[in-house]
């Protein structure tokens, strides 16, 4: 299987991709080395700001960087870890979602707003009311609604809230108990707040049951990510410990969604996070490892692969290690 490591200069992860205005955007985290010893908690993940970067030729072309297009220090309300980011375009304009610590340290979800998908990006005041932990991903529907999924366990403080509020006393459910989902909500039409509470992101196993907060090969951990083909909803996502990437499919944006298998095995490092894009015709998955680091975990490259199903509209799982 061929792949390309797209950005060779720079460590960049977390690939959030659109196709806007016939070119491919894609949308990073900038990894960097700020000495923050590595620690459960993903301290060492200390990035401080975003660049946008686009290109014609998936596999082969050049790669644009458009610069820094949005900076810690312009969002007031910023502390750090500007985690995984993605951006959605409505009416013209262009909005990016990003989370990071506020000056309590709890993440939290914001916005900012571009004329352009390579920004750069003016930051709303504050952050979207309601919204708690990581990796928000967003999806426009062919009804132009827009979702936006999010959450991470561990680091990503997913545990610490329950029916979005934030447990007095935060922890994992049993091995047995159902596991901790992922959480969608719908839009506002200025593409600016939750339009409704964020719901779960449910996963049913093969009997329909919910899959286990145990099932640590298949249950969701962070890095959601939702495409649409034939038809159906494909939410797929990263499992952190077991470090898969796995997908599920609904009827609709909301779920529930069934487990169908892995995507990509492990890779290089210990975060997987991914992103599927169809564009000219072909679907590519972009994702990351540690290769060109030596491992260093906190230090990663963005790659990219041709993406294939099968008649039935699986997924044919990809190798994380075989170049
Ligand atoms: O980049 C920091 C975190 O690592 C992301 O938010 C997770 O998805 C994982 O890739």
């Amino acid at each position: 299987m061929k792949k390309r490591y797209l950005i060779p200069g720079d460590y960049m992860a977390d690939p959030s991709v659109h196709v806007f205005e016939g070119k491919v955007y894609i949308y990073p985290s900038h990894d960097w080395e700020s000495g923050i010893p590595e620690d459960d908690w993903g301290a060492h993940f200390d990035m401080r700001d975003y660049h946008v970067f686009s290109l014609e030729d998936v596999m082969e072309g050049d790669v644009t960087d458009h610069g820094m297009v949005l900076d810690k220090t312009d969002v007031p309300w910023v502390k750090r870890q500007m985690w995984d980011c993605d951006c959605c375009e409505k009416d013209g304009k262009y909005y990016l979602y990003f989370p990071a610590k506020d000056h309590t340290d709890i993440f939290r979800l914001g916005v900012a707003v571009s004329d352009t998908p390579y920004g750069p990006f003016v930051p709303e005041p504050d952050p979207i009311r309601g919204s708690y932990s990581i990796d928000p991903a967003v999806f426009k529907d062919d009804d132009g609604q827009v979702y936006v999924y999010f959450g991470g366990l561990m680091g990503g403080q997913l545990q610490r809230y329950k029916d979005n509020s934030a447990l007095e006393c935060a922890g994992f459910p049993a091995d047995d108990e159902p596991a901790i989902p992922s959480r969608v909500a719908r839009l506002t039409e200025d593409m600016k707040q939750f339009a409704e509470e964020p719901r779960p992101v449910v996963i049913l196993d093969e009997n329909g049951k919910p899959l286990t907060a145990g099932d640590h090969d298949r249950r969701f951990f962070e890095a959601s990510w939702m495409h649409k083909y034939n038809g159906k909803y494909y939410f797929s996502y990263s499992t952190g410990d077991t470090h898969f990437l796995c997908y599920a499919i609904g009827d609709n944006p909301y779920g529930p969604f069934v487990y169908q298998g892995v995507i990509l095995t492990p890779v290089v490092g210990w975060t997987t996070h991914h992103c599927i894009v169809e564009y000219k015709g072909k679907w590519y998955l972009f994702h990351h490892d540690s290769v060109p680091s030596g491992g260093r975990t906190w230090l990663r490259s963005l790659k990219v692969c041709e993406l294939h199903y099968d008649a039935e509209g699986k997924i044919e799982t990809i190798e994380g290690k075989d170049d």
